[in-house]
């Protein structure tokens, strides 16, 4: 288990759905640091690593990395950073990622943020984005879209069912749909 206290918060949705975008606002406001397991990724690919290769034929297929290389770059993180509030961005993508992350850390979320976004916007998102990712092209934004359908809401179901899902309409404008999340984060005062 992870050694450390710390207080977790699952920030899910499709591709393109602006879990980056809001992550950045959050950690400037609340104080949060954020974690994109799909940026660790891609870090861990960059750093010539030996898993580096099947990273990247993964990514580019739209396929889900075994969790126990998701999940060792994300404990590394967590167990090096001074701060005990992150925002985990792309992560849980299947139930088995989910599983794994809560028996190997010991960590259980304490809410999900769950950006809701029509397919249509977030198409039209990730093709003018032009980041140079390599997953940024129709072919893997559909298979994109497939595993999010199959694998990725079955996880936000499972924590609807815990009463830990935060919706957003994710389809606004981002100062919108951060008005909506800062609404999440502040304590109300009844
Ligand atoms: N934008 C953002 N919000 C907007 C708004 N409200 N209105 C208009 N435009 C908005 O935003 C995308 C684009 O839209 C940007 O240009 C932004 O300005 C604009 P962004 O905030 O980047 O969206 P995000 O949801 O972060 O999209 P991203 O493409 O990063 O999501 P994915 O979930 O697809 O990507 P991720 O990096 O998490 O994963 C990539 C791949 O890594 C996966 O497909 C998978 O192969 C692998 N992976 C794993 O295997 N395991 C993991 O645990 C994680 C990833
Ligand atoms: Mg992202």
């Amino acid at each position: 288990h992870t050694n450390k206290k710390v207080t977790v918060i699952f920030v899910l949705g499709g591709p393109g759905s602006g879990k980056g975008t809001q992550c950045a606002n959050i950690v400037e406001k609340f104080g949060y640091t954020h974690l994109s397991a799909g940026d660790l990724l891609r870090a861990e690919i960059k750093s010539g690593s030996e898993n580096g290769t099947m990273i990247q034929n993964m990514i580019k297929e739209g396929k889900i990395v075994p969790s126990e290389v998701t999940i060792k770059l994300l404990q590394r993180a967590i167990e090096e950073n001074g701060n005990d509030k992150f925002l985990i961005d792309g992560f849980p993508r299947n139930e088995e990622n989910r599983a794994a992350f809560e028996s190997v850390t010991g960590i259980e979320p304490e809410f999900v943020l769950f950006f809701d976004c029509s397919e249509e916007e977030m198409e039209r998102r990730l093709l003018s984005r032009n980041q140079g990712r390599e997953d940024d092209n129709i072919e893997t934004i559909r298979k994109r879209f497939n595993v999010y359908m199959e694998s990725s809401l079955p996880v936000i179901e499972y924590y609807k069912s815990k009463g830990k899902v935060r919706k957003i309409d994710a389809t606004k404008p981002i100062e919108e749909v951060f008005e909506t999340v800062k609404a999440i984060f502040t304590p109300s005062s009844d």
